[in-house]
């Protein structure tokens, strides 16, 4: 039988190159056929999520910063400076916490998903036309986020005008400046070419693009257990293989940048300048426990206790 799984990027995109492993894996270890749909072949992320519960699609992956219109807990992966910036904390996190491997399975069991994994994707950028150095320079600063509240609270906080738009919308908005920014790890800066029509790439180092695998939930509690296994395994080697493939993968996508186009500035902000950025997290902390739905409290803080145990 085949497996339909779609994703929000290329297939030689960060998401593509799980999905390709996972499809390998899968196909390798069984006669199960996995079919790949990227980005724009069967619409938009929230599309995909919707097929995926309907059971159209048996696998999706969806990044919180979209599944937490639905999931509100899930937005706690946009709070600012939440997630290391060190890679071996960052990966031990992703592999060890509590909080994703016990408690959002459940809340992604309520919305009819099976929540397989999550990884992340790389160092979340700035994409701007004016130079980012302090808030001030945010003022009036049309930055385009993922359909997230938190994400439009955090933008909020950083003194920028934050406009939530689906992916599809982002090139041709920046083009005709329906907005005037975004956000996004470089390799995807880089791979759908927002760079050419942008000036500056600013590291705020506020985050980590984090991402998830999912299951429609019905059809992986119809599976035999050995099928399960199957899939988990699948998912833990293209977990591995992703991280793997990461490594020097923000520094090769900003020289590519640097590359084609000289004269966009590329610029990591000191210490000194994300402190007033930095002394946000708090108020937006405070907002994802005002509308993270009801279990925020306990996810902000398993995340934290996890954070520590990974070293952070
Ligand atoms: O900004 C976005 O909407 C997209 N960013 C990434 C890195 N992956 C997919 C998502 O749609």
């Amino acid at each position: 039988d085949t497996w339909r799984y779609a994703f929000e990027e290329a297939l030689d995109e960060v998401q593509g190159v799980f999905a390709q492993k996972f499809k390998e894996e899968v196909e390798a270890n069984s006669d199960h056929e996995v079919q790949l749909f990227p980005f724009g072949t069967l619409g938009e992320s929230d599309n995909i999520l919707e097929q995926t519960q309907s059971g159209i699609l048996q696998f999706v992956n969806q990044s919180p910063g979209f599944t937490g219109a639905l999931i509100p807990e899930a937005q706690v992966f946009l709070v600012p400076y939440l997630l290391p910036e060190d890679e071996q904390q960052l990966y031990s996190f992703f592999r060890d916490s509590e909080a994703i491997n016990g408690i959002f399975p459940e809340l992604y069991a309520e919305q009819g998903l099976e929540l397989l994994t999550m990884y992340p994707e790389g160092e979340v950028m700035v994409t701007s036309n004016r130079p980012i150095a302090a808030p001030a320079d945010f003022d009036d600063v049309k930055v385009r986020v993922m359909t997230n509240p938190l994400l439009v609270s955090s933008y909020q906080a950083f003194g920028a005008t934050p406009t939530p738009l689906p992916w599809g919308e982002v090139y041709g908005g920046l083009q005709t400046g329906i907005i005037d920014g975004h956000e996004n790890p470089a390799f995807f800066i880089e791979s759908t070419r927002t760079f050419e029509v942008q000036e500056h790439i600013t590291r705020l180092g506020h985050n980590n693009f984090t991402t998830a695998l999912m299951a429609n939930k019905d059809f992986f509690d119809g599976l035999s257990e050995e099928d399960q296994q199957l899939i988990r395994n699948a998912t833990d080697a293209a977990f591995e293989h992703i991280l793997e493939y990461q490594q020097g993968l923000t520094e090769a996508s900003l020289e590519a940048i640097e590359a084609a186009k000289p004269s966009i500035t590329v610029t990591t902000l000191s210490e000194e300048e994300r402190a007033p950025f930095r002394a946000t997290t708090e108020q937006v902390e405070a907002t994802f426990l005002e509308i993270g739905g009801p279990r925020a409290q306990e996810v902000l803080d398993q995340m934290k206790a996890d954070l520590e145990a990974a070293g952070s």
